[in-house]
């Protein structure tokens, strides 16, 4: 299946909702009056694109109306679909740099597809021949260590871990330092999504990333910050809380199959820093895609 019938088949539900309103709205007149720009702002704020991203995108949709007189449903379309990609940003994707360490840090909070997420960038790596290995840096749950042994086991990678309670930063030193003297191409590191408070939380991200930056100095370290496209506005939240705590060099956006909220990746890149670099479209491992914001736009947006 090539990229774009990934998405549009992932994004399935959102693309119903925006599409489909987009066309409701549309039907009979074929230009596009106040009242129905209103209209089309409220669907984008319900696919959960954000006030602030639908208000900017509206703008620049009015602002091409008023300039170039045309009022058509292409036009808008036109103007729509430049402004959301302006939001997005270029193109960026996970780059994995030669003849050195590579490090993934996934975080996010519980059930957001961390561990996921880790076994299927194991996959994608050893199916282009890296060396990979993994760490069961979640050890606030027994079940979070057997999660990731499970993905281990099925890919074959080596995976790093210790009894459960035991200090996450520890089985970061123990992976980092095996990582280095097997040669390991890319090292992926799943951290807990849940501890008994949100600071406990944060404080042992930024203590794992300290003990990771110290240990590996020469590597190169990407901390991800993965969310889930089904908890809508929660994500835009998740991704200034973490941002916070540590330095996120990306987003990964899971879910993006599960609900009409797929909207939410634009809310997110509004108001984050980093890119969004890989999207869940699916449970299974090769459901993880590069982000691509051409191929988002084209595949929420109904063909002009
Ligand atoms: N539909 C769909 N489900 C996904 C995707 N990514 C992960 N999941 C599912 O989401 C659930 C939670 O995923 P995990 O990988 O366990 O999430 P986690 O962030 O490690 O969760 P904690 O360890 O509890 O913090 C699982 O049932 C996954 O199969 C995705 O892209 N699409
Ligand atoms: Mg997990």
């Amino acid at each position: 299946m090539g990229i774009f019938e990934s998405f549009k088949n992932g994004l399935l539900k959102t693309r119903g909702f925006v599409a489909e309103g987009f066309t409701k709205i549309s039907a009979g007149l074929g230009r596009y009056d106040e009242d129905m720009l209103d209209e089309l702002e409220a669907l984008l704020v319900q696919a959960d694109v954000g006030v602030g991203a639908s208000l900017q995108i509206m703008d620049s949709v009015r602002h091409h109306i008023r300039q170039t007189g045309d009022d058509s449903v292409d036009s808008v379309l036109f103007a729509m679909n430049n402004q959301m990609l302006k939001i997005l940003g270029e193109k960026t994707e996970l780059h994995i740099e030669e003849n050195t360490l590579n490090i993934i840090l996934l975080v996010g909070v519980n059930g957001t597809g961390k561990t996921t997420t880790a076994g299927k960038l194991c996959l994608r790596y050893k199916g282009e021949g890296k060396k990979v290995m993994l760490a069961a840096a979640d050890t606030f749950r027994a079940a979070a260590i057997e999660q990731l042994q499970v993905w281990g086991e099925r890919t074959n990678t080596p995976v790093i871990a210790q009894t459960i309670g035991s200090d996450p930063a520890a089985v970061c030193y123990d992976a980092v330092h095996a990582a280095i003297s097997r040669r390991v191409d890319v090292l992926i590191i799943d951290t807990a999504g849940r501890l008994h408070n949100k600071q406990n939380l944060m404080d042992e991200l930024s203590k794992i990333s300290k003990v990771v930056y110290r240990e590996a100095p020469s590597s190169s370290i990407k901390a991800l910050l993965v969310i889930d496209a089904t908890t809508g506005q929660n994500a835009v939240i998740q991704a200034e809380v973490f941002s916070n705590a540590i330095d996120i060099h990306g987003m990964v956006i899971t879910k993006l199959d599960g609900s009409a909220k797929g909207g939410v990746a634009i809310a997110v890149a509004h108001k984050a820093k980093s890119p969004i670099l890989l999207a869940g479209l699916g449970e299974s491992a090769e459901d993880l895609v590069n982000f691509d914001p051409e191929i988002f736009v084209r595949s929420l947006l109904p063909n002009s």
